[in-house]
């Protein structure tokens, strides 16, 4: 049994979001927590709210509400909308978490006490307008590296460059859009990032197995240099992790707080040790996720991130946890992914374009969405969401080959043998044809499963549920039925037992729907099929069922038409 530690990207606090926002990790994370389970791993699925920062400050502002109640309130909000997806966390933390803040002033510390913790005078932008310091993305202006005109201060989303908000050309207030900006002195603390280079380096070289997506951006950054400059650590904000040394106080830094990108991925541990916490464990119970010294030499540790948090995820954090010279486990396997599109455009959060998660629910069961968002999960360019693909895929995916497929066999099943597995008859070359045929479709399923290639996965999967189709309307037991009723039972018996087998290799995809079938089917969970002759064999005759309730609707071209237009974008921004 192996272990498998699985981080997804943090969802900012600042408000719901959009589905590009969901494929980008949380989604294909749970797809590939709930495989290894089902596969009987032992995994760790963690995920958190990013909650620290100007963003969360001033979306706070904007709801009149004291930041760390706003942040409270969001993260239920957010908890809710993750189960409403289905997404199987062990656990969903907070980075305002006691435990968090004090790993982030633990590792802040041993970072000093190595060396690699420089105290600098730093010159900042002041906004005389807003009447307060502007870190990192609340100033706007143009890339220097590729002249994108909208660059934050922290990072460029067009080109992927980490930047300094003094980097920017024609910088103004994001809050604002004021240019009154002026410079001022402020102290602050640098990790020195660029000691770790030859660390990073040889870390980097050994992982020639990683999505050349995330290669390709910490290379970039690590051999350009620039990814790899120090970088300030800490922030002139009220909220956030304040800055100490240890738990011991950092003279100088007094009402200072570390960035938020410092402390963000430090809650994929921190948020481990929430769990032991709300469990009622001892700190042994997470650290043997995360401490090679204490049982974690064994896990396979898998992150996944769009492509923007990569530098962070490959340069920043590794930097932060090496340089404690400590025994933290490092990441075995970054999988990234590019952006998806909405309709001919971005989603955008801030113009209230696309489809958001609460809406989404509201609209349909989320077995549509994840289906959809998997099986065009933006792997190795971006991809688009359309309302003709969305309607096309349900309804011939979901609807006409697996939905009607569960159907005509359970209906057929009751009007001629009634709700229990028919008994009689036996498999011939037909089965046998089917046999092998989903044996090999397995067995590259779970090639593509494990190597995390999600949309190949889907691909399969639908293919194993067109052989299904294929062989009832071949083996047609409605004809068979006049002559040989016993042989027509047969038939309806191991098309049963394919239903089975479809639970089982779909529940990472669409848990609702596995869920639905199997207890249709009067089971209480299923196994992995490890062998699919044996699998396409375990329900016995005799066994009851029920039909189960409409898997799928299909989306009627006026539902899709009215859907279309309801998100054009020209609602009003989401809090
Ligand atoms: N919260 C994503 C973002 O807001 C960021 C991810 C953190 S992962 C440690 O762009
Ligand atoms: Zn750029």
């Amino acid at each position: 049994m192996a272990r498998i530690l699985i981080t997804s990207a943090l969802p900012y606090i600042n408000g719901i979001k959009h589905l590009g926002n969901l494929v980008g990790s949380q989604l294909p994370s749970d797809v590939f927590a709930r495989y290894c389970r089902a596969r009987g791993d032992e995994v760790m699925y963690i995920c958190a709210t990013d909650e620290h920062g100007t963003p969360a400050e001033i979306a706070a502002a904007k709801a009149g509400k004291p930041v760390a109640q706003y942040c409270a309130e969001m993260h239920e909000v957010q908890a809710d909308l993750a189960r409403g997806f289905r997404l199987s966390f062990d656990y969903f933390g907070r980075s305002s978490s006691a435990r968090n803040r004090a790993i982030t002033q633990h590792l802040a510390g041993r970072l000093a006490d190595n060396g690699l913790i420089e105290e600098v005078s730093e010159k900042q932008v002041y906004s005389r307008a807003d009447g307060r310091f502007l870190p990192d993305r609340y100033i706007e202006g143009t890339c220097p590296n590729c002249g994108y005109d909208s660059a934050r201060g922290d990072q460029c989303e067009n080109c992927t460059k980490q930047l300094d908000p003094t980097d920017l050309i024609d910088p103004r207030s994001a809050i604002s859009g004021s240019t009154d900006l002026e410079v001022r002195e402020t102290r602050h603390l640098f990790l020195r990032q660029s000691k770790m280079r030859d660390r990073l380096n040889a870390w980097i070289d050994q992982k020639s197995d990683w999505p050349i997506l995330t290669t390709s951006i910490a290379r970039k950054w690590l051999n350009d240099g620039d990814g790899l400059q120090d970088r300030g650590i800490t922030r002139d904000l009220d909220w956030g992790v304040p800055v100490k040394r240890g738990d011991r106080d950092w003279p100088g830094m007094e009402g200072k707080v570390f960035y938020v990108w410092f402390d963000a991925p430090i809650e994929y541990i921190g948020a481990t040790a929430e769990w032991a916490d709300a469990n009622g464990l001892d700190d042994s119970a997470w650290e043997r996720w995360w401490r090679t010294d204490k049982g974690a030499e064994d896990v396979r540790y898998v992150q996944f991130m769009g492509k923007d948090n990569v530098p962070f995820h490959t340069l920043s954090f590794p930097a932060t946890i090496m340089g404690s010279n400590e025994p933290w486990k490092l990441v075995d396997y970054i999988k990234s992914f590019n952006y998806l599109n909405y309709d001919g455009g971005q989603f955008s959060t801030s113009k209230g374009r696309g489809v958001f998660m609460d809406q989404a629910l509201d609209i349909l069961p989320s077995d549509y969405w994840r289906w959809w968002l998997l099986s065009h999960v933006p792997e190795n360019s971006d991809s688009e969401f359309t309302w003709e693909n969305f309607q096309a895929s349900i309804n011939k995916d979901l609807a006409d080959v697996l939905g009607n497929f569960v159907s005509r066999v359970t209906k057929f099943c009751r009007a001629r043998f009634g709700e229990a597995v028919p008994e009689g008859g036996g498999y011939g070359p037909a089965e046998a044809a089917v046999i092998a045929e989903i044996s090999r479709r397995v067995a590259a399923y779970e090639g593509h499963m494990a190597a995390i290639e999600i949309r190949k996965a889907t691909a399969e999967l639908r293919a194993i549920w067109v052989v299904g189709n294929e062989y009832l309307q071949t083996a047609a037991p409605w004809a068979v039925f006049k002559s040989d009723p016993e042989a027509a039972g047969a038939i309806v018996r191991f098309a049963l037992n394919l239903i089975r087998l479809y639970a089982v290799l779909s529940e990472p995809f669409i848990p609702d729907a596995s869920a639905t079938i199997l207890s249709a089917l009067h089971l209480q969970s299923a196994e992995w099929p490890d062998d699919v002759e044996a699998a396409l064999s375990t329900l016995p005759a005799g066994h009851a069922f029920d039909v189960p309730e409409v898997l799928f609707a299909k989306i009627t071209d006026d539902a899709r038409t009215e859907m279309q237009a309801r998100f054009a974008g020209t609602q009003t921004a989401k809090a």
